[in-house]
């Protein structure tokens, strides 16, 4: 599909504090509210392109506000070609390097300007990447944080009424038993068939991990993420061989070459990119390439809003990761309904911002 021609003028960002309506406990930490950083594009043709980016700290903030101004900076007058200017920005930020908190905010930057595109287009951006379906399975993950596994139960039935078969639940106590405890509460509370995903954050080292194996594997579920640390590829791909269950990891990856190296080494068997880590939309592209080819399912992490036009632009598309954490400051909320998540019938990525909500929650 022919793209429009679109030259940049400026770009800026804002910071939010969103509160959480279920604050989450995961092995690694507990979250109360969500910092978010909201980034416009301005283009000559007066096209604007929105994009949010979750920042997991607030202290990420700053620093991704002042990679913003400065690539605003360096791009001013560009054409609005997303490629092009992957390739520059990597050339001009090599010396500090695009993992981490810089290559979030060039991520976000990335999915404001094919948000410019697509609006300018007059198409949702999942059309104007080639989408020919327009919905996609996702699961609530919202809760089932490292809480009692007691209150459990009722919490998943609660999420489930909220209009998802699937939910997610957060592993990596320090007894394993305590683990299965909670997995089982959840599951005689959503039923034998709804399928239900869980996450370690990490939590676990890999003689942990291999020796929990068995017991896990016998528990049901649809996935087991992140077991170990995220760039232990060896000892995910020990794990993943051990393991029926499928090993899923992602989130973590920092642009499609990190993914390039989880593939080769074997290390999971399924994928779940965050837009925010692979690189933005363009970021994404590459990575979806690279998971059709390996035959892997790819599900999406966090940014439900853009990801439900990814996924359906995704060959070996899986699961949509559903939080609600941007709900407080967005016009519009992501539509699910019966399980499926909708991608939004508007030109672009369909984010626009609730102006007063904004205002209210500014951070900075
Ligand atoms: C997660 C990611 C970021 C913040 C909290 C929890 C978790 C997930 O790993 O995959 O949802
Ligand atoms: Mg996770």
């Amino acid at each position: 599909m022919e793209r429009p021609a679109l030259t940049l003028r400026s770009v800026r960002s804002r910071a939010v504090l969103a509160p959480m309506r279920r604050p989450l406990s995961t092995s690694a930490a507990r979250m109360d509210e969500a910092p978010f950083l909201l980034v416009e594009v301005e283009t000559e043709e007066g096209v604007t392109g929105r994009a949010h980016a979750f920042c997991y700290l607030a202290l990420a903030v700053p620093t991704m506000r002042g990679t913003i101004a400065r690539a605003g900076d360096i791009l001013a007058g560009a054409k609005v070609e997303p490629e092009a200017i992957a390739a520059t920005l990597a050339t001009r930020f090599a010396l500090i390097g695009t993992a981490g908190v810089v290559g979030m905010a060039l991520s976000a930057l990335d999915v404001a300007l094919w948000d410019a595109l697509a609006v300018a287009a007059g198409l949702p951006l999942s059309r104007l990447l080639g989408a020919e379906r327009a919905a996609i399975p996702a699961y609530n993950s919202n809760g089932l944080s490292l809480t009692d596994p007691a209150a459990l139960g009722d919490e998943a039935a609660t999420l489930r009424a909220e209009g998802f078969d699937a939910v997610k639940i957060r592993l990596g106590r320090a007894a394993a038993d305590e683990d299965l405890r909670a997995i089982r509460a959840v599951r005689d509370a959503i039923g034998p068939d709804a399928p239900l995903m869980a996450d370690f954050n990490q939590a676990l080292d890999a003689g942990e991990a291999l020796s929990r194996a068995p017991a896990l594997d016998g528990a049901g579920l649809a996935w087991i993420e992140e077991p170990v640390a995220h760039d232990d590829y060896a000892g995910c791909a020990r794990l993943a061989a051990a393991l029926v269950t499928p090993v899923q990891i992602g989130e973590n990856f920092c642009g499609p070459h990190a993914m390039q190296a989880a593939l080769a080494a074997r290390a999971c068997d399924m994928v779940m990119p965050d837009l925010m880590r692979i690189g933005g939309v363009t970021g994404w592209r590459r990575a979806a390439a690279l998971a059709e080819t390996a035959g892997l399912p790819v599900s999406s992490h966090l940014h439900p809003e853009v990801s439900v036009h990814l996924l359906t632009a995704t060959p070996t598309a899986h699961w949509l990761e559903y939080v609600d954490w941007a709900e407080p400051f967005l016009a519009e909320p992501l539509r699910v309904r019966d399980g499926v998540a909708h991608v939004p019938d508007r030109p672009g990525t369909g984010i626009a911002w609730d102006e007063a909500a904004v205002a209210r929650l500014a951070a900075g």
